[in-house]
């Protein structure tokens, strides 16, 4: 309807209620349901309130919101979608897993908060170990992360007998269990730009490494970098996994060996460059 200064009086009032409406996204909201899935800042408001969420419960430290803040500043500039030499990676990564003989999931805080349920996934889908190892431990860390992971499926969580050491490292990430990460001979180190993928290859380990900072030092080391959210690449790994469960060794050695992890951070870091900026 159009009054007689030519203004359509429905389309007015339509912007009025959209003006007056309550806001979809809460100001603080108490549960990730109450984030909408259609905002355009889904993933990154989601991600935000898990970490927020990890460091209420005594599972993320506080420097794991820093953490954070440097990974999402990398997934902006890959448009928050996984490029597809990340999913080469991922399969790759499945293979690998699929062809371990003791394969571990390493978990820290913030890897705790941001896929609890879809590291235990992983896990079940390829007979891989959890394992937490922290930078920042203690105790009720330990704790309360192994706790979560159980809430959310784990049977077994490893990392709190710590009778082993990975040498070379003068920090905590150093303790690991015996029967777990030190036994492993496949390891998914995820989110820590740090000294201990070189250390474990020095042990004779195959890393894959999840970070989405292509210049990390722990994704330059790793036999197969993924260079994605690890929102998107924990479940992505899974369903390659799944999809694998039935090829031969032969099939997966073929995977393994055809992945190329310099053309793959060399992907990454020219989609980062060329980013879009919108
Ligand atoms: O729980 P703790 O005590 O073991 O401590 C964990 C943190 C993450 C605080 C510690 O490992 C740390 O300080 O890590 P850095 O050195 O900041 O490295 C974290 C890496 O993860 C960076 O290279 C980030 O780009 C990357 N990253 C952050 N968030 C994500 C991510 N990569 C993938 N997905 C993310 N959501």
């Amino acid at each position: 309807m159009t009054d007689d200064a030519g203004v359509d009086a429905d389309a007015e009032t339509d912007a009025n209620d959209e003006r007056t409406a309550d806001p979809e996204v809460p100001a603080d909201p108490e549960h990730e349901s109450e984030i909408p899935e259609d905002h355009p800042r889904y993933q990154s408001l989601l991600t935000r309130h898990r970490i927020e969420h990890g460091v209420d419960l005594g599972i993320t430290s506080k420097q794991g919101l820093i953490a954070e803040g440097r990974g999402e500043a990398f997934d902006y500039l890959l448009g928050e979608e996984t490029l597809p030499s990340a999913d080469t990676a991922a399969r790759a990564a499945a293979a690998h897993l699929l062809l371990a003989e003791h394969p571990v999931l390493s978990v820290n805080g913030n890897v705790a908060a941001l896929v609890p349920g879809e590291v235990v996934a992983l896990a079940e889908a390829t007979g891989a170990d959890i394992e937490v190892n922290l930078f920042n431990r203690t105790d009720e860390r330990m704790q309360a992360i192994a706790d979560h992971l159980r809430e959310h499926g784990a049977d077994d969580v490893k990392g709190l007998t710590a009778d082993g050491r990975i040498p070379g490292l003068s920090h905590e990430r150093a303790k690991v269990d015996a029967d777990g990460i030190g036994g492993a001979d496949v390891v998914v180190v995820p989110l820590e730009d740090g000294d201990r993928a070189e250390a474990l290859g020095a042990m004779g380990k195959t890393e894959i490494v999840i970070d989405l900072n292509p210049m990390s030092r722990s994704a330059q080391v790793a036999a197969v970098p993924i260079v994605d959210n690890i929102i998107r690449a924990v479940p992505n790994v899974t369903r390659h996994a799944e999809e694998l469960a039935d090829a031969s060794d032969e099939e997966l050695r073929e995977i393994v060996e055809a992945f190329d992890p310099e053309a793959a951070l060399a992907d990454a870091e020219r989609a980062i460059r060329e980013g879009d900026l919108d």
